[in-house]
């Protein structure tokens, strides 16, 4: 027994050192995240159309926290160059950003592009290109034009259709120095809460049905976008085209069966009824829940189920769609099966049965859904990497949000970040392939419906100032300083605090 103790103590003592030396590889890409619609402003800038964002926050400016909007929001419609300098300071290899659809197709289709969209989006590229800053494009981050909208958006069967057609516009300028696309910014977010709940643009109110409806046109969009790059472009291009999808972690409260098939159900609610059609071996929606879906729907009275069905020829043509599987991943929650929950009937959650929660000693940030929670990302990557045949990672976003008032000394953010990323060193060490981890985000945006209550920023950003003057937080330090050494050092206190941008970038 001594002995076995002595052993543990040993073992523990060389996984204290090891894991201190533990380093990124070189070819690890560090970046942050933004998107246009939370940063760009000139909302009507030249030719410019109008997106659903544009139209919400401008005919019910209440359903904003603070009644703002992003019709200039970080101004980097204006600033691109400052942009760009706080990526040097910073020494990113890479940077991911979004495109706004109606900036390059004032009215969503194609027969029109817009010379001074393409030219804005040219000089954001060459400007990092110039300094070795790697782009990340992101074609769809929930802007869509409000043209396409009141056509139905991703409700209509056409959908897919646009969504190709502004693709092949987008790689046909930007590809020659683009090569990494992401089709879709959360389809959950995108469905579920502009389709279904009515929590974010076009706030559509379709509970129980538009989530689904919604799911399957993405999917099917997001193969157009990727075939119509794989076929027609990467041939000369010679990038990579996947799709960013949110996955949070969900565990099970309990090891009780109720709960485990809570957590399944969950999960696939969540993220499998995107992810499972692209990357599952049998392609589709998910087996139980749309089984479950199926079963209530008779229950509820409708003549078919809530959950549309893929066609053999689109469940085949959607299947295996991807170059890579963009994460997005902030927090975790306990799942249970619920006892007296009266869930909306129907809805996405009464579909599954199942309630969250978060226990309280996860330390809090300024936005009520997210916490600190233990390993999350290494579980997380874990799971969809046995569950999806090991495909290749990115983290496309990672971050934490302060309140304007904390300041610039936003040492729970660094507590966060620190955590992560040694949570990202498990994952390597696993032997999971993770290429990338983009921190959301370089400054502080328009954060959607919290407007700009609550900030994710590296940069400090003013939004009173006319300048949008951008200050780098102390976490902006940290993270450099972890970029350039490649290893995360938890006594690291940056004391200087002007940032220089150092050779090389
Ligand atoms: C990402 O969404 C987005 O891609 C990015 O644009 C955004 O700025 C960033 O995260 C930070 O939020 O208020 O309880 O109703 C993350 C997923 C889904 C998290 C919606 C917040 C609202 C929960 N988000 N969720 S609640």
């Amino acid at each position: 027994m001594k002995l076995l103790l002595l052993l543990g103590f040993l073992i523990g003592c060389y996984a204290a050192t090891t894991r201190q030396e533990r380093r990124f590889p070189d070819e690890f890409l560090f970046g942050t995240a933004t998107a246009s619609y939370q940063i760009e402003g000139g909302w009507n800038a030249d030719d410019k159309g109008e997106n659903i964002w544009d139209r919400m926050t401008h005919t019910k400016p209440d359903v904003i926290k603070d009644v703002s909007n992003g019709d200039i929001a970080a101004d980097s419609y204006n600033n691109y160059k400052r942009d760009v300098e706080m990526m040097r300071e910073l020494g990113l290899d890479a940077y991911r950003f979004s495109l706004s659809w109606s900036r390059i197709l004032p009215n969503g289709l194609s027969n029109k592009v817009s010379e001074a969209g393409v030219a804005f989006y040219n000089n954001y590229i060459d400007e990092m290109v110039k300094y070795g800053i790697t782009p990340m494009v992101t074609l769809y981050h929930w802007d869509l034009p409000q043209k396409l909208q009141d056509l139905g958006g991703f409700a209509n069967p056409l959908f897919p259709d646009w969504f190709e057609d502004y693709a092949r516009v987008v790689y046909e300028h930007f590809g020659d120095r683009v090569k990494h696309w992401i089709t879709f910014n959360e389809p959950r977010e995108i469905c579920y809460e502009g389709y279904d709940t009515t929590t974010k643009a076009p706030l559509l109110n379709a509970t129980g049905i538009g989530a689904y409806l919604c799911a399957k046109n993405l999917v099917l969009a997001h193969a157009k976008a990727y075939y119509a790059y794989k076929n027609d472009f990467a041939p000369s291009q010679g990038g990579q085209c996947g799709i960013t999808i949110s996955v949070n972690w969900f565990p099970p409260l309990t090891d009780s069966e109720e709960d485990q098939i809570a957590a399944e159900l969950y999960r696939q609610a969540e993220w499998g009824i995107y992810a499972e059609p692209i990357f599952s071996a049998e392609g589709g929606f998910p087996k139980e829940l749309s089984e479950r879906v199926a079963q209530m729907s008779m229950e509820q009275g409708y003549p078919r189920s809530r959950m549309p069905e893929f066609t053999d020829e689109e469940r085949e043509f959607v299947r295996g769609a991807a170059d890579f599987f963009g994460v997005n991943h902030y927090t975790a929650f306990l799942v249970s099966a619920a006892k007296d929950t009266e869930f909306i009937v129907p809805s996405v959650y009464g579909d599954t049965g199942a309630v969250t929660s978060v226990p309280d000693e996860w330390p809090k940030s300024a936005s009520k859904w997210l916490t600190l929670a233990p390993d999350s990302i290494l579980n997380a990557l874990t799971f969809l990497n046995n569950k999806y045949n090991s495909p290749v990672f990115y983290i496309t976003e990672n971050g934490w949000s302060i309140r304007y008032e904390d300041g610039l000394e936003d040492d729970d953010r660094i507590r966060y970040y620190r955590a992560a990323l040694e949570s990202v060193l498990d994952v390597l060490d696993a032997g999971i392939t993770l290429k990338g981890y983009m921190a959301w985000s370089l400054m502080d945006n328009f954060e959607w419906m919290e407007g700009y209550t609550e900030r994710f920023g590296l940069y400090e950003v003013d939004f009173e100032d006319p300048a949008r003057t951008r200050t780098p937080r102390k976490s902006a330090f940290v993270y450099k300083q972890i970029i350039k050494t490649r290893v995360i050092d938890h006594e690291y206190e940056p004391e200087r605090r002007t940032m220089t941008i150092d050779d090389g970038k």
